[in-house]
């Protein structure tokens, strides 16, 4: 039976117990509400999250000295001294902290009749992707009872249902956060009214004497509502901020939490605010009633996570409970259906943490359950919040993508004060730690990390991928190219000429290694670093290619052919290894988890078969970063797969995501940097995703780097580049079908060794023998190798 059912039902986590450790529980949301389900049938809770809870306000971040110190510390490195360049950069040069995401607090529901749950052991507790709902279904006394929950995009509410059979329910139900709180019930409706902090210290070693301040009239106030419904019995306020339900068959729990978050420059809104937003939310739930949210939550959930599907195999594993299939993967068994779930989870987990409208998934998405979150939960953007974002377009989650273009614009209305006030320069920069107020300048710190103003032009990357996957003038117009152009103006006046009469980045690093200086010290700031110039080389690039789009900027092109002719070339070094930094220098971390300096092999596209030696030289990196344990944090690993499936070798990214799944996952599948951390899995997901399809430089590659253990399968929704969904189906290890719907007219090019026969929907066909064919707008075609009779 079970197995019947894993057939029917690939999508979704299952347990047969209740999660004890956060990292266990199951994540529930809508890109701003989230809710981590733990299955408890005793007392169940459910950790809440609010997207816009952080701690903080508005200020200027800006460090007014920083300018000052920009000459003598380029004339520093000039000089080749590296440390004393680095050292005034760490003394004067960056600014302060960031502000952490805070948790929102808890949901308890508690069984108060004293009958003994999960007798017998019947309890299971499951996730289903294709429908958003955390279900928990266990034996309560001589009935059963089933429970679910899920967090509606349709209608911003948490919805939780208890369904009792045989017994009737008495429930307890109360909430309470770690932060400043009052809780207060009344007739059917529990409220809780909370505080954020104005400040939150970095508190790593624990030893700060006041990390969590509350200044009047600063921090963001936040309200949960919790509206109960049920059918028969009674209920009752307890008094004590809690309610009791009696006699009831059936009982829902409508959820809904908002602060007075207004914007990142503005003062918050004040408590009024966030019970409006919580008070219309809930009025406009209670008028739908359960059965139509769970309908219309159903019906907008699956609408986009069907987009896409997946088959890479059934193994026997798949009738495991999820965390007893995990293990039995990390014990070396083959289990390719694990590996289209957490592919899928990803697709799941980026719907459920950004959502337009919203703000961007952060380092743990929306879920967070600390005041001191690692990292503050920021939206760190040397690797991270990009990786956050890999999945989107490919896995056709574009819209998923909008929180973090929404961002982008805030960020360059700070960057472009940060860009003048830090560096004299135009346009907008930021650095490496992002908050929600959108903190455009370095954080304290140290330089390897904190001085990175390439952090916004990284990410300009992102709206140029949108435009790329579903190519729209409008939005190239209006929304991207005005960033990409901000940023590529920071870089004209950034860039200075360097050696060998080369434009370069001075002061540079390389995220996050350190080289060895002469005189044998680590250090991280040098000159044009490898992936300084990678980036800019491919922000003008995209900047030259939008205005020629466009047709506008003539001027301001030329400008920027003439800076990308004087930037310096890739180089290889003395163990055959791409160049990490302007200098042929030694590593401190030969093995270090940032592969920074292969920026142009992925996420770019500058390294390519068309530079075969480039070419050799990833190779030669990846080998050297791996023999010295790289890849060693989920991300990392997650990033090697990307970066394999580029190489075009499959077995090898395979190999990390083996790694990926058996070393860095949580039993509820997050990503376990250590410690959860979540833009693995979304690197993880995208990975998979480029093993199976690539579009980059203008054409397509279907299979790329399909490995042994993948013989035979299918996938249907990828999005292609130019704008096509893509369906490959493919046994003994090659494509044997293809489909291609094109979203606009032109011409498609597949990569393919031979002919092949393109079949349009009227049934007639071409035999094209160099891979190119003209395709209208809303048209598929199918492809076949051409077999000659
Ligand atoms: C970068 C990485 C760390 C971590 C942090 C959030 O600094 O080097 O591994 O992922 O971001």
């Amino acid at each position: 039976m079970r197995e019947i059912e894993e057939l029917q039902r690939p999508w979704r986590l299952w347990y047969t117990k209740p999660a004890v450790k956060w990292e266990e529980a199951l994540p529930i949301g809508n890109g701003r509400l989230g809710g981590m389900v733990f299955g408890e049938t005793g007392r169940e809770r459910i950790q809440l999250n609010e997207d816009t809870l952080w701690a903080g306000f508005p200020r200027d971040t800006n460090n007014y000295e920083a300018l000052r110190y920009l000459r003598p510390v380029r004339d520093l490195i000039m000089e080749g001294k590296y440390t004393d360049a680095e050292r005034l950069i760490n003394d004067k040069m960056l600014g302060v902290n960031t502000e952490p995401y805070q948790p929102l607090g808890n949901l308890w529901v508690e069984h108060i009749d004293g009958l003994e749950a999960n007798r017998g052991g019947e309890y299971e507790r499951e996730l289903d992707l294709t429908t958003g709902i955390a279900s928990t279904v266990y034996a309560y006394g001589a009935g059963t009872v089933k429970r679910e929950a899920f967090v509606s995009t349709a209608d911003d509410v948490m919805v939780i249902t208890y369904e009792a059979c045989g017994e009737a329910l008495q429930l307890q139900v109360s909430a309470d956060s770690l932060l400043p709180y009052h809780a207060d019930a009344a007739a059917d409706r529990l409220t809780l009214i909370g505080q954020c902090p104005s400040h939150v210290a970095d508190n790593y070693r624990g030893d700060h004497p006041n990390p969590i301040l509350f200044e009047k009239g600063r921090g963001l106030s936040f309200e949960l509502q919790v509206q109960v419904q049920q059918e028969g019995g009674t209920i009752t306020a307890t008094g004590e901020g809690s309610l009791r339900i009696a006699g009831a068959s059936r009982v829902t729990l409508l959820v809904s939490a908002a602060t007075d978050f207004v914007r990142y420059d503005a003062a918050p809104a004040g408590g009024e605010k966030a019970n409006a937003r919580c008070t219309g939310r809930m009025a406009a739930a209670i008028g739908l009633g359960c059965a139509k949210l769970r309908e219309r939550h159903i019906k907008e959930h699956s609408a986009l996570f069907g987009r896409v599907t997946l088959d890479l195999g059934l193994t026997a594993a798949a009738y495991l409970p999820t965390d007893e299939r995990l293990a039995a993967y990390r014990g070396g068994g083959e289990d390719p259906q694990l590996e289209a779930l957490y592919f899928q989870y990803g697709r799941y987990l980026l719907m459920g943490s950004s959502r337009p409208g919203t703000q961007p998934a952060n380092l743990q998405g929306i879920w967070n359950d600390r005041l001191q979150p690692p990292w503050n939960s920021n939206y760190t953007s040397n690797i991270n919040v990009q990786m956050n974002y890999w999945p989107a377009e490919v896995c056709a989650l574009g819209e998923c993508h909008e929180p973090l273009f929404d961002m982008l614009a805030e960020l360059a209305e700070n960057g472009r004060r940060t860009a003048l006030i830090h560096y004299g320069a135009r346009g907008w920069a930021a650095h490496h730690n992002v908050d929600l107020w959108r903190a455009s300048t370095p954080s304290g710190g140290d330089a390897s990390w904190a001085f990175w103003p390439l952090g916004g032009a990284w990410l300009t990357r992102h709206l140029w991928e949108h435009y790329s996957f579903r190519p729209d003038k409008a939005f190239l117009r209006n929304s991207a190219y005005p960033l990409m152009k901000g940023s590529a103006l920071f870089f004209l006046d950034w860039l200075v000429i360097g050696p060998e009469g080369y434009l370069v980045t001075n002061p540079s690093t390389s995220p996050e290694n350190k080289f060895i200086t002469e005189s044998g010290e680590a250090c991280s700031v040098s000159l044009a670093s490898t992936m300084d110039i990678s980036i800019i080389r491919e922000l003008f690039t995209h900047c030259i290619e939008a205005c020629l789009l466009l047709d506008e900027d003539h001027t301001f092109k030329e400008e920027l052919e003439a800076a990308l002719a004087k930037l310096p070339p890739y180089r290889i070094g003395r163990n055959g290894q791409l160049q990490e930094w302007y200098y042929d220098f030694g590593e401190i971390e030969p093995g270090h988890r940032h592969m920074s300096h292969l920026y142009g092999l992925h996420p770019g596209e500058q390294i390519t078969r068309q530079t075969p030696e480039l070419m050799e030289a990833v190779k030669t990196t990846l080998k050297r970063r791996l023999e010295h344990g790289g890849g060693h944090t989920g991300w990392s690993c997650a990033w090697l797969i990307n970066q394999f499936a580029r190489l075009g070798d499959g077995e090898s990214a395979h190999r990390f995501v083996r790694m990926l799944l058996a070393r860095s996952t949580h039993p509820n599948l997050f990503d376990d940097h250590p410690p959860f951390q979540i833009d693995g899995n979304f690197g993880g997901t995208a990975g998979i995703a480029e093993m199976l399809l690539q579009s980059h430089n203008g054409s397509i590659a279907l299979l790329p780097a399909l490995p042994q253990s993948w013989q035979a399968g299918s996938v249907a929704g990828l999005r292609a580049r130019g704008g096509y969904i893509v369906d490959i189906a493919w046994s003994g290890g090659k494509w044997t079908t293809c489909s291609i719907t094109a979203f606009d007219s032109g011409t498609c090019r597949i990569i393919h060794e031979g002919a092949l026969v393109v079949t349009n929907a009227g049934g007639g066909s071409v035999i094209c023998t160099d891979g190119a064919f003209a395709v209208k707008a809303g048209q598929s075609y199918l492809l076949t190798p051409y077999e000659q009779a």
